[in-house]
């Protein structure tokens, strides 16, 4: 994907373009202090230009889900723009962020709770839903008491709830809160959990639009997707669209972990590029540039990419496919020279081994394989025919399983062997050197 003939450049975002005005919580977040920054101005009308409207800013944005599969919000809100059927429809809002090294709706929910249940209220009447059930992280307690403090807010002042704003829609918002199961992420497990069931994906198709939360049309959206509707929608989606390239558009948050010197949550333009987002905003790799090892650049289930790519590649969603890897989260962890980058990945694929549910037997069991392999490798107790083993023990597990944590545990694997093949090949033959020397 070329760059827009337009841009070539990407960022540094103006403050007045930022939607996320309140990270770190350097302003009040309770409803006044958000109203003086913008959230639920002539919110009203935004209702009343109707759900056609809407839905048509939302797909000239170019709006892509920012939970990780990046799938056209537009697209995804229409499908529920049908005929009624008599059933009521939700809207779930997925805030289980469980994604190793992501903690972006996070922010957003301690600092500005209000943009969120503003983006109910828009997202629900662009789908015709009678209610969004907001699903959260059972860790996240402050965060969700933060939230009901916002919905109280906006029922007392008649924001949402009967005749929303004014607008003649009823609409309501409930928190629910999880149990700590990383698998309740996935839209499916998150309804089975919802429904009071054990979080277990279903198959899809039918997929939530069809049958969704209590057999009903559901749209399950990630909180930042759900977020920044109301400020596309005041702005206008070309607003959006102007940000990052074709078909990767708008502002979006990253966070920055690892070893950087200023690890952070900011909100940048989408396809600025790697190294300006590290040096500009998170002080840089520690002991330089020249230090970093790789990145995992959209949290734990995007593989790894080295240095070399590094230098170049561009945050988003193509740019990183093109370089075998994933915007995921876009949540960048960055790993210096220091790091046993062998060790790193094993203790990844013992936390998917961990959260498995165990329906399916590519993922139950090829998980716990690649797991057990993997701590071999750390050691290097292992024969070098072994990483074309586990290499096809991923692929075995890709594609293979009901949903994509199967997916997520193969892919670190895959990148690891991609990019670190001949670390994993001396560490082996140093541990048979050992050996040997030990006999000896
Ligand atoms: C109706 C169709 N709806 C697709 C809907 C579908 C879903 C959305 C995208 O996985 C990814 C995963 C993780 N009719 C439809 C349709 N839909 N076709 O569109 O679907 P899908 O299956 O591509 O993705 P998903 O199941 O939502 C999410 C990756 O994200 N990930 C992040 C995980 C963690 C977090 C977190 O902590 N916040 O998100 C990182 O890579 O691996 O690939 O709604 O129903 N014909
Ligand atoms: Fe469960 Fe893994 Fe299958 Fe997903 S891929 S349904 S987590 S066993």
């Amino acid at each position: 994907v070329e760059a827009s003939p337009k841009k070539t450049t990407f960022g540094p975002l103006a403050d007045r373009d930022r939607i996320f005005t309140n990270l770190y919580g350097r302003h009040d977040w309770r409803l006044k202090g958000a109203q003086s920054r913008g959230d639920w101005y002539k919110t009203k009308e935004i209702l009343l230009k109707g759900v056609d409207w809407i839905l048509n800013e939302i797909k000239v944005s170019g709006l892509r889900g920012r939970g990780g599969a990046g799938f056209p919000t537009g697209m995804k809100w229409g499908f529920m723009n049908k005929p009624s059927d008599g059933r009521p429809k939700y809207l779930v809002v997925n805030a289980d962020e469980g994604e190793p090294g992501t903690c972006k709706d996070r922010e957003i929910m301690r600092n500005d709770p209000h943009k969120l249940v503003e983006g109910c209220l828009v997202a629900g009447r662009a789908m015709g839903a009678r209610a969004a059930y907001i699903y959260i992280r059972g860790e996240f307690y402050n965060e969700s008491s933060n939230l009901q403090v916002a919905i109280n807010e906006a029922y007392a002042a008649g924001l949402i709830g009967r005749n929303a704003c004014g607008s003649g829609y009823d609409f309501d918002v409930f928190v629910m809160r999880g149990a700590g199961a990383y698998i309740c992420g996935e839209e499916t497990a998150l309804i089975e959990s919802i429904e009071g069931k054990q979080g277990k994906p279903r198959l899809k198709p039918p997929f939530p639009a069809d049958v969704g939360v209590f057999g009903c049309p559901t749209t399950v959206a990630n909180v930042e997707t759900v977020a920044v509707a109301p400020t596309i929608c005041r702005r206008g989606g070309t607003w959006f669209l102007g940000f990052g390239r074709e078909r990767n558009s708008g502002t979006k948050l990253f966070n920055i972990s690892g070893h950087v010197n200023t690890p952070c949550t900011v909100e940048e333009e989408m396809s600025v590029p790697l190294k300006d987002l590290i040096e500009r905003h998170a002080g840089g790799v520690r002991g330089g540039w020249d230090n970093l090892l790789c990145v995992i650049p959209g949290g734990s289930s995007t593989p790894l990419i080295p240095r070399s790519v590094c230098d170049t590649v561009l945050m988003d969603f193509d740019g990183l496919v093109q370089a075998q890897t994933g915007l995921g989260t876009a949540a960048l962890i960055v790993m210096d020279k220091s790091t046993d980058v062998i060790r790193a990945i094993a203790r990844l694929i013992e936390f998917y081994k961990h959260e498995s549910c165990g329906q399916c037997t590519p993922c139950r069991e090829g998980v716990d394989w690649m797991n057990k392999m993997m701590w071999r490798f750390v050691k290097g107790d292992a024969r070098a025919a072994e990483i074309d083993m586990i290499w096809e023990i991923s692929k075995q597990i890709e594609g293979h399983t009901i949903c994509a944590l199967g997916d997520g545990a193969a892919w670190p694997v895959q990148g690891l062997i991609r990019h670190f093949r001949p670390l994993m090949e001396n560490r082996i033959a140093e541990f048979q050197q050992q050996k040997q020397q030990a006999r000896a």
